[in-house]
Parts: structure tokens; C-alpha cells; sequence
């Protein structure tokens, strides 16, 4: 069982994300319980405010530490006391998600999400009660929301029972550090474009071993910085040829 807390100032956001497909499921199934928090129920001033102006100047607001420390500490306790809940940030300046991280997460026992919004948390928010910060991408979003819904998805879908069918998640991208080669379905033949002949043969041998050629050398092209994109031979034992290197 994963229980997930979220922090936010946009709860809203939240609602359909949770309430259809695997993320339903795992729910109902109880292997995933997600609770979403508004920050404002933790601000005690009657405008209940949740930014100030940056210290130095500068363009945009920044998240305030008060109701943000006390936000997270209401749901994960006090970092270094008898804390079970790991606290995230999602930022920039975290370091970047990946399939691994994804699996590690997934087998704690409590998250604590927090999304910021404007330009950033006050600093001593980090340093007080935050774990580790994640990013999902070298790209600039307006809040930690949507990073938080893509790390739910990437840990349901390895919840027990969530995939009805277990080995479509070791076979799927990145497991291993490989692609997936492409996918084909009716109709055999398409705008004159066919299903390659291998795969409607009924030979389960000879479509595994295409497709785990297919999945090597979409690996070796398009992301030879994988681990499984380098050097790798195909299922023949043989080497990869170099014209296959200037295909696509
Ligand atoms: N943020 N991966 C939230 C991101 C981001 C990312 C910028 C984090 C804005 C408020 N988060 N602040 N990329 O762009 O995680």
C-alpha cells in the first residue's frame, strides 16, 4: 500500500487525474491511496496568503515558508524525528527522474508531494522539512502539479495488481534501459503500408526474437546515451551492421 499526500495551491487540478484509469483502479483495488491538500488550510491570516515578494527584488512572488513548514509537517512529522514519509519537491534543480527512481519510490511506504508555484519556495523550507527534489525535465513548468501526477502514474502502473498483466511492464520501455520497437494492428495492410510478415506468421519464437531485434536497434538509434544503446549485438550473435546505423 502507497499512500500519497499531495501539497498544492491548485487542488482542483487534481480531480479527473485520480479518478479515471489505472490511477481508479489501484484505488479501488487499495494498493494507492492519494490525498490532495490545499496549502491555504494551512495560512492562519484571513486572506490566507501563501507567497511574499523575494528578498533582493526580482520579478515574481515566492512561496512563504510559514504555512508550507507547517503543511508538511501536519503530514509527514518532523524531518530527522520519526518521520516514514519521504518529502518531495519537484524543481528544476532536482535531480531527474527516471525509471530507476521511479521504482525505488514506489516501494515506500508514504510520499509527501509538494508542488510549488510562482518562482520557487523560500529556501529554508528546503533545508527544514524537504527530502529530495526531483525534476521531470529540463524545461520550465509554473508548478510542481504536473510533475506530481506524472511520478503517480509512472509508480501505479508498478503497483501490485494495478497492470492485469505483469509482464507487459518488464517487456515496456526503459525497463532495462531499452525502447520498444513498433507496434502493429489490423487492419494487415494500410494506406500500402504492411504488418511485417513475421508478425502475423504465428511463430511466437521468431516474434520474439524481431521484436527484441526491433527494440535494440530503435535503442542504438535514437538513444545511444542508454545503457542498452550501445555495442549490442542482435539475436543472431552478430554484430550490428553500420548501414543499420544510417537507417531511419
Ligand atoms: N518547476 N520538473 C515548480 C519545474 C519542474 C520541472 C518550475 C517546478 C516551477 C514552481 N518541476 N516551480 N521541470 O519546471 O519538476
Amino acid at each position: 500500500m502507497l499512500r500519497v499526500d499531495v501539497i498544492t495551491i491548485f487542488p482542483g487540478l487534481f480531480g479527473p487525474f485520480l479518478e479515471e484509469a489505472f490511477v481508479e483502479i489501484a484505488r479501488r483495488r487499495g494498493v494507492l491511496e492519494v490525498a490532495v491538500h490545499n496549502l491555504r488550510d494551512w495560512t492562519v491570516d484571513r486572506h490566507r496568503t501563501v507567497d511574499d515578494a523575494p528578498y533582493g527584488g526580482g520579478p515574481g512572488m515566492v512561496l512563504k515558508p510559514e504555512p508550507l513548514v507547517a503543511a508538511i509537517e501536519a503530514l509527514a512529522g518532523e524531518k530527522g524525528g520519526a518521520r516514514r514519509a519521504r518529502v518531495i519537491l519537484f524543481s528544476p534543480q532536482g535531480g531527474r527522474l527516471d525509471q530507476h527512481r521511479v521504482a525505488t519510490l514506489a516501494r515506500a511506504p508514504h510520499l509527501v508531494l509538494v508542488c510549488g508555484r510562482y518562482e520557487g519556495i523560500d529556501q529554508r523550507v528546503i533545508e527544514i522539512a524537504v527530502d529530495e527534489e526531483i525534476s521531470i525535465g529540463d524545461y520550465v513548468l509554473s508548478g510542481g502539479e504536473l510533475p506530481a501526477m506524472a511520478l503517480i502514474e509512472a509508480m501505479t502502473r508498478l503497483l501490485p495488481g494495478v497492470l492485469g498483466n505483469p509482464e507487459s511492464t518488464c517487456t515496456e520501455s526503459f525497463e532495462g534501459g531499452l525502447l520498444e520497437g513498433p507496434h502493429y494492428t489490423r487492419p494487415a495492410s494500410f494506406r500500402g503500408r504492411s504488418v511485417p510478415e513475421v508478425l502475423r506468421s504465428g511463430d511466437h519464437a521468431a516474434v520474439a526474437r524481431w521484436r527484441a531485434d526491433a527494440a535494440r536497434k530503435t535503442t542504438r538509434d535514437r538513444r545511444p546515451d542508454l545503457p542498452s544503446g550501445r555495442d549490442t549485438e542482435d539475436a543472431a550473435g552478430k554484430p550490428p551492421k553500420r548501414r543499420e546505423r544510417e537507417e531511419q
